[in-house]
């Protein structure tokens, strides 16, 4: 994989180290939301090459996403802090008041803390290897459920996450949209549904979804 390391330049690329699955699609669809320029680079974490030499260097942890944003030389690993930084940086999706952007901030936390990793549990056990483990069946199905029921309550009445469509919507948006991984059904959770229904009517929710759009390495 040829990785394209920032040395700060006048070229205003962001390079998008991604994969097809929830923490890649967060960032793709901020980068469509945003209207920014970037390559994809497809890191196949099926087959290991992001626990490269060569990736690591730009992601030490040894997961995607990751990017390069060639004008700053900054590497960035991780979607929570990339979407901050992005958002920020170019002032939209995220408030600038700081009791406003506290709230962004805290949901967009739910989603790093919480709903990111159980889920992401979840797809091992209850969609992988469904049988596995009667134990982790149960206590992950219990703890998606009721991050499901956390979210419809807080879009009682809400068209979004927090007052306006921001990045915390947009983090967690790529995890809902695994719904039947996690054996839910959306009809017990109306506000969830209609809430990922508007988002998905959304052109950037949908081109950045579809990123990379081959599972072949495209540099
Ligand atoms: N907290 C990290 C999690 C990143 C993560 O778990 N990425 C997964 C794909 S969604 C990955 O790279 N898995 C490959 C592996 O575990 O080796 C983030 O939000 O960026």
């Amino acid at each position: 994989m040829a990785i394209n390391i920032g040395t700060g330049t006048t070229n205003n690329m962001i390079d998008l180290y991604t994969w097809t699955t929830p923490n890649g699609r967060k960032v793709s669809i901020l980068l469509e939301e945003l209207a920014l320029d970037y390559e994809v680079h497809a890191v196949n974490i099926g087959a290991g090459e992001q626990k490269t030499p060569e990736f690591l260097k730009i992601s030490p942890n040894g997961r995607i996403p990751a990017i390069v944003e060639q004008e700053t030389g900054l590497a960035l690993f991780e979607s929570g802090a990339i979407m901050l930084y992005l958002a920020e940086k170019h002032g939209r999706f995220i408030p600038s008041e700081p009791l406003q952007k506290a709230r962004v901030v805290e949901w967009l936390m739910w989603q790093m803390g919480g709903l990111g990793p159980m889920a992401g549990q979840g797809h091992h056990y209850l969609h992988f290897n469904p049988g596995s483990s009667e134990y982790a069946e149960e206590r992950l199905s219990t703890e998606i459920t009721r991050l499901y029921r956390v979210l419809n309550e807080r879009l009682e009445g809400r068209d979004y996450i927090c007052d306006e469509y921001s990045i915390a919507d947009m983090a967690c948006w790529p995890w809902v949209s695994r719904y039947e991984w996690h054996k839910i059904s959306l009809d017990d959770f109306p506000n969830v549904k209609a809430w990922y229904l508007r988002l998905a009517a959304r052109d950037a929710v949908q081109k950045g979804y579809d990123v990379p759009k081959k599972l072949v390495k495209f540099h």
